[in-house]
């Protein structure tokens, strides 16, 4: 039977990746944004291949949360596969001068968002004692660098709770994990930076990696047998040695 995946933060970068990904391989798709023309035009791509369904929501909003999720037609209420995908940083501020929207922006998406969708979707699983459910952490949520504070916080909650998932859910046979990338090359810089020139900067001079690079382990992460579970991985572009080093030819 084919499976159904819902992505959270399809419009964009790594989840619009992985939808066209997922689409290849025929994955009902459940695509998350907040932006609807893109939401839009997504879906009219990928129905060609398999069935989509969008939502539009934004995911600090509790109520509409659990409303799309439980306005989902007949045919794609099983959920499978959960991609917690939907996150940002914004602004890259030391802790004296940080900016406190910002901090909420990425408590209330990064870690609140990411709980509110899961806690819509876990009684799906757990009345099937099977999914899987896999958590984009990142690589400051295993190293703090400079003026990341509150975003490598956000990060290190995502690999926390995603922990304590797989113990929690452990029972019925859900698999969880957390996908942890280094620099990839997506509007992520746009979004931190607010359209700012520097934004331009972040992938240059190096071979970030492509959000197609994700996808594409996401799905193996997917495909592995039932009994193998990817709990944590972490991926770098081969020029990045950790959050602060990179080796860049400008
Ligand atoms: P993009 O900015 O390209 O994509 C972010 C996605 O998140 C968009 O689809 C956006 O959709 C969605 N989103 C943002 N805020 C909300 C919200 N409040 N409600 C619903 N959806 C929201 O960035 P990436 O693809 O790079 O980021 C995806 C994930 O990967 C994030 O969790 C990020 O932290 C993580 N990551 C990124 C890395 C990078 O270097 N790029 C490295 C490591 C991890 P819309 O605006 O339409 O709502
Ligand atoms: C995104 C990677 O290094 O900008 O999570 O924090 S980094």
């Amino acid at each position: 039977m084919k499976k159904t995946a819902l992505i959270t933060g399809a419009t964009s970068g790594i989840g619009r990746a992985t939808a066209h990904e997922f689409a290849k391989h025929g994955i009902n798709l459940i695509l998350c944004g907040r932006r609807q023309e893109r939401l839009d035009t997504i879906e009219k791509a990928l129905s060609k291949q398999t069935n989509v369904h969008t939502l539009n929501f934004d995911v600090r909003d509790k109520k509409a949360t659990f409303n799309a999720i439980e306005s989902l037609p007949e045919t794609f209420k099983h959920i499978d596969i959960l991609i917690n995908n939907a996150g940002n940083a914004h602004g890259l501020d030391p802790i004296e001068t940080g900016n406190i929207e910002d901090w909420d922006a990425m408590l209330d998406i990064n870690v609140k968002g990411l709980l509110y969708v899961s806690k819509a979707i876990i009684p799906i699983m757990t009345k099937n004692n099977s999914g899987h459910i896999i958590n984009i952490g990142s690589s400051a949520g295993k190293e703090v660098y400079p003026k990341g504070n509150v975003y490598c916080g956000s990060k290190h909650a995502v690999l926390a709770i995603t922990e304590g998932m797989r113990i929690d859910l452990n029972p019925y046979g859900i698999k969880v994990g957390a996908i942890n990338p280094g620099l990839v090359e997506t509007e992520f810089s746009k979004v931190r930076f607010k359209g700012d020139a520097i934004a331009d900067t972040v992938y240059k001079g190096y071979k970030a990696l492509q959000p197609e690079d994700i996808a594409d382990i996401i799905y193996f992460v997917i495909t592995r047998p039932t009994h193998v579970n990817i709990a944590d991985l972490l991926v770098f572009p081969t020029a990045q040695a950790s959050s602060t080093i990179v080796n860049k030819n400008i």
